[in-house]
């Protein structure tokens, strides 16, 4: 008996109308934008929650090693220069909190999962901030490594996400520049300030190559999330650009990266390049760095320590919505 031809198919697709999966799948195809009220699969959802809230985690926690220096930064206008990035790292932060929140989930549900180990946040800031040329370091190839994932994530498929990463690699961009030129003047200074920004380097070299993520191999969501255009590029086609784009530049500065295996390679038109301690990379994702469990203290005392300006914040705003409400019952 030939089975009805509607057997199998959706209600929507039975009535010749497209699904929410099919809408979804050609939105996606067509590089169109999907918006907080637009069906998504599960999945969809659950990966960008857990990408923006880790990026969003990133920002924050990403304040610490640096605002370490700005007590001691060595002048009026290197104390400005810092106090002004680390300012814009807590509005990134609440940008990327704003279009988590759009999936459906609330900020201090985040900041739960993040002081409790639940959610990661990038590797790169579990290593210590020993010098003050690491500031420099970091806007250098942290901003940069930054820059270079983020870019291509200003057309990923989820709206709210896009239009937070336009913003903010603008201002990544400054401060990978502001890092630069701080390092530019500590290698016109003293032999002593040369010797500073090349240590710096040598110890940023390889977490700046891990921001982007296991190789593809192992990364078990890069596959998906290209399918879904969440990431735009791979981990290793990223890490190759951001390569290509450090050297000359470190070059222009007069200093190395600590690897031997890095040179031009003409066939490829490409730098060949070593890979990081793969092992140490999963130790420190998993919670056990140089800095991750002092990181993880100091955001939870800062949470706690911040708990009367919530309340007062929230008093606040109900006295005012109570306000209005008594003032449209009025008018
Ligand atoms: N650190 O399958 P994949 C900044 C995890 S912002 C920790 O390849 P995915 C600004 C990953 O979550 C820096 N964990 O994962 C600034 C996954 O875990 P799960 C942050 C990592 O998501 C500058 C597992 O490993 N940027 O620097 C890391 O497809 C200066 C398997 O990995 C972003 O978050 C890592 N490095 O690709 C602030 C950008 N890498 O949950 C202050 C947005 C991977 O499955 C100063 N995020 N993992 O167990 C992305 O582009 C992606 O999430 C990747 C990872 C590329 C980071």
């Amino acid at each position: 008996m030939s089975k009805p031809e509607s057997e199998g198919q959706s209600p929507e697709s039975a009535r010749g109308e497209l699904s929410p999966q099919d809408r979804f799948d050609r939105m996606v195809a067509a590089d169109s934008r999907i918006e907080p009220r637009d069906w998504m699969p599960d999945g969809y959802r659950k990966t960008l929650i857990r990408q923006i809230a880790q990026h969003a985690h990133s920002e924050i926690i990403g304040m610490q090693p640096e605002g370490n220096w700005i007590t001691r930064a060595p002048s009026l206008r290197r104390k400005a220069i810092l106090l002004a990035k680390v300012q814009d790292e807590a509005g990134h932060g609440l940008y990327l909190y704003a279009a988590t929140e759009t999936l459906g989930v609330d900020r201090s549900e985040l900041t739960e999962n993040l002081i409790n180990g639940r959610q990661k946040y990038s590797s790169i800031f579990n290593y210590p901030t020993l010098t003050f040329a690491d500031v420099g370091v970091i806007g250098w190839l942290v901003d940069g490594a930054a820059i270079c994932n983020q870019v291509p994530l200003c057309r990923t498929s989820y709206g709210p996400y896009a239009r937070a990463m336009i913003r903010i690699c603008k201002e990544e961009s400054f401060h990978q520049r502001q890092g630069y030129e701080l390092l530019m003047t500590m290698m016109s200074g003293t032999q002593a300030q040369r010797d500073l920004v090349q240590e710096s380097v040598n110890r940023w070299w390889w977490p700046a190559l891990m921001m982007f993520g296991p190789p593809d191999a192992e990364s078990s969501n890069t596959e998906q999330s290209m399918a879904w255009r969440i990431k735009r590029d791979t981990n290793d086609e990223l890490r190759q650009k951001f390569v290509n784009m450090s050297m000359p530049q470190a070059e222009k500065l007069g200093v190395t990266f600590p690897d031997p295996e890095l040179r031009w390679n003409a066939e490829r038109g490409q730098y060949d390049f070593g890979q990081p301690d793969w092992a140490e990379f999963w130790r420190v994702v998993g919670g056990d760095g140089p800095c991750n469990r002092q990181r993880i203290a100091h955001r939870r005392k800062a949470h706690e320590d911040g708990a009367w300006v919530r309340e007062a914040a929230s008093a606040h705003a109900a006295k005012a919505r109570a306000a209005a409400t008594v003032g449209e019952v009025a008018s």
